[in-house]
């Protein structure tokens, strides 16, 4: 009788959001290779199934992982899923104890203090995970072999995490299955290929985290990313986008350009990249456009010229300028970047950039990030002597620099909005309210709304807990809402067992405040890193939201917190107005509702209409 193979699962649990956006988005590029690598050595290997993987909630998700019964589990985390794969990671090891958990991903790195503190997983694979992981398949993932492989974290009591050390070979990209060719990424694409042709960055600007712990770029072979790219047409697929960080930096980019004229000539495919628009010029622009781009981001993130020298970029505004427009004026639009916090910058600084981008004109859509601290960049390792302060915790948001305070950055999102006339961290709306989503089949079964009409059918809701997905909207009727001793229990349990829920409870037009107090009680004691982004111009607390719909109205109720000052973890306070959110067909806000919340708060919230993120 032969060996039974060992069974590998592996996974990428997605952004999460009310409107399941960016888990459509949700492409696990790395599992599905590093899938394919351990069927090749003989596994039984598997990439989570949808639609658990990127729309399940925690019980779906384990009870799917359960019923696997894996030897290995391998998670990639970036730095918007790390928590949850934590969550997941310790609750498989209570259930599973002998399974194996790995995980990878940017957001695993030996200098991650916030990963450090963790201990509810076995492995940690640091940088490109392909060579790493060929040598934990050969060493059938025996504790005593695996510490000594490059590349890997592992503890020991006593001392803690260890690592052994970067590898000194890089895999060699040419021999690297390709996912989408081998049919790996079939379920996932929903008509978006995504596609790297490079791995590495010519540039190391300090906060960014592309180089994967490598100097240089590394090219995938053309002609296998030209295949790719005709397969994708030849499946009906509608984009592609690169993962590159400079698309027309690609070593061989005039060739690259010439094969994608040939092979999407009548531009089937959109094209997206990141680019460097200094570069680019007229002639380049138009034959992009020729060769199907429609949308290039471009990362500006200031226009200091003190700021470009710290963290190691260049910027010549009249090149920039020519560039952009040289891609505008062949059709190109362009999404330009900029980041808040960076150092060397006050108020001022940023401001000046934000007006220069929108005086110019030099934008089809602008966006502003606040900066990140990413483990293994260079702000991030060098954050001390440039006296930068980022949350101990994802997603690491600056809150302090040495001229600018957390108030001020929250200031530079309010001037966002006042210059651009729109709103920058709009609400996400569940699709249970949405009236654009007429299809939710994507969840396969799922059930994305729950209706507590009865005692009885609140009771039955934890024997459906795990064929929910993370995104819920619970309706409670007037009856039971006025029961909480009934419901709370039941709903504190949910959470408890769910931690990473997003839940949408949706009560009567006629309710009063008062009779909201005991699930603001629940609300209060639940956090989410979601509700972490303090630069949001209002309502941070997103994750659970009290919406109610009348007459074609949808609104979320003002969060009780939002009438007091939000608190960060250092310490710092940031006001925010209590806001409440309305979508109305018209998009004016009738008399009657104004009647309707003056009756019900002595200390009305700003009303806001509810602009759907178009993303
Ligand atoms: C695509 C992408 C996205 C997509 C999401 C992708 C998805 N599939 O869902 C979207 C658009 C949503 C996105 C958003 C953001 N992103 Co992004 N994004 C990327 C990008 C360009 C590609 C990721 C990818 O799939 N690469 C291809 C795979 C094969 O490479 P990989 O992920 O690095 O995996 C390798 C290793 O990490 C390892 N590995 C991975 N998983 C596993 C698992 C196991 C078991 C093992 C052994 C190894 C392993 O092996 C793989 C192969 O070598 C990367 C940059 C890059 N080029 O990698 C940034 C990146 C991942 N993003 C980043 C950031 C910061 C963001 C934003 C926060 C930006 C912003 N300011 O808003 C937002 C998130 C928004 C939010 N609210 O939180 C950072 C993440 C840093 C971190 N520590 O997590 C990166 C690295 C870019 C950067 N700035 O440095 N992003
Ligand atoms: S920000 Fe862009 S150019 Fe700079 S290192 Fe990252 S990917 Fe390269």
């Amino acid at each position: 009788m032969g060996l039974v193979a060992m069974k590998i699962l592996l996974f990428q649990l997605p952004l999460q959001g009310h409107d399941f956006f960016f888990s459509h988005e949700n492409i696990p590029l790395a599992s599905a290779g590093l899938c394919l690598m351990a069927r090749e050595s003989g596994f039984d290997a598997e990439v989570m199934a949808e639609p658990y993987m990127s729309y399940g909630n925690d019980r779906s998700l384990l009870r799917y992982i359960i019923e696997f019964n894996p030897d290995v589990v391998g998670m990639s985390c970036y730095l918007w899923n790390i928590e949850r794969s934590l969550f997941i990671a310790q609750e498989i090891k209570r259930v599973l104890p002998s399974c194996t958990v790995v995980l990878g991903g940017p957001e695993i790195t030996p200098d991650n203090r916030f990963l450090l503190r963790q201990r509810d997983f076995d492995l940690g694979v640091a940088g490109e995970g392909e060579g790493t992981w060929r040598s934990l398949l050969r060493s059938n993932f025996q504790p005593e072999v695996v510490r000594k492989i490059p590349g890997v974290l592992s503890y020991h009591n006593g001392s803690g995490w260890d690592y052994s050390g970067d590898s000194p070979s890089l895999p060699n990209l040419a021999e690297l299955p390709s996912p989408f060719l081998k049919g790996a990424l079939q379920t996932h694409l929903k008509g978006v290929l995504w596609l790297e042709s490079v791995r590495g960055c010519a540039h190391r600007c300090a906060y960014c985290y592309y180089h994967k712990r490598f100097s240089g770029v590394r090219t995938f072979p053309l002609t296998r990313v030209l295949e790719e790219i005709h397969e994708a047409r030849e499946r009906g697929l509608q984009e592609v986008v690169f993962l590159d960080p400079c698309w027309n930096r690609h070593p061989r980019r005039g060739e690259f350009l010439s094969s994608l004229l040939e092979i999407n000539r009548n531009r089937e495919l959109r094209l997206y990249a990141e680019c460097e628009a200094e570069p680019i010029d007229l002639e380049t622009a138009r034959r992009m456009f020729e060769a199907g781009f429609v949308e290039v981001e471009v990362g500006l993130q200031t226009i200091q010229e003190e700021t470009h020298r710290l963290i190691h970029r260049r910027f010549d505004p009249k090149r920039f300028l020519k560039g952009v427009r040289a891609l505008q004026s062949s059709g190109i639009e362009v999404m330009i970047d900029l980041i808040a916090g960076l150092p060397g910058e006050g108020l001022k600084e940023i401001f000046d950039s934000l007006h220069w981008v929108i005086e110019q004109e030099a934008y089809d859509s602008l966006m502003l990030y606040p900066l990140s601290l990413i483990p293994s960049t260079e702000l991030y390792q060098h954050s001390v002597p440039l006296g930068l302060k980022a949350m101990p915790h994802p997603p690491y948001l600056i809150t302090r620099t040495p001229h600018l305070e957390a108030g001020e950055i929250h200031q530079v999102f309010i001037e966002y909005e006042r210059c651009m006339g729109e709103d920058i961290a709009p609400l996400e709306m569940p699709i249970s309210f949405d009236p654009q989503v007429k299809d939710d089949s994507f969840l396969k079964g799922l059930h994305p709304f729950v209706r507590w009409a009865s005692l009885e059918e609140v009771k039955a809701f934890l024997s459906i807990e795990d064929r929910l997905p993370y995104s819920l909207t619970i309706q409670l009727s007037p009856e039971v809402l006025l029961r909480p001793e009934a419901w709370v229990p039941i709903l504190k349990n949910y959470l408890k067992r769910n931690p990473f829920s997003l839940l949408s409870i949706e009560v009567p037009p006629e309710t009063t405040p008062d009779q909201l107090i005991p699930l603001w009680e629940i609300v209060r004691e639940h956090t989410h890193p979601l509700e972490r982004d303090y630069t949001v111009p209002h309502s941070p607390y997103r994750s659970i939201l009290v919406l109610t719909r009348f007459q074609g109205m949808v609104w979320k109720w003002p969060d009780p917190r939002e009438w007091d000052p939000l608190l960060l973890f250092d310490g710092q306070k940031i006001s925010l107005p209590p806001t409440l959110v309305l979508r109305t067909s018209t998009r004016k806000i009738p008399k009657e509702f104004l009647k309707w919340v003056a009756d019900r708060y002595p200390d009305p919230p700003a009303i806001r209409l509810w602009e759907v993120p178009e993303d």
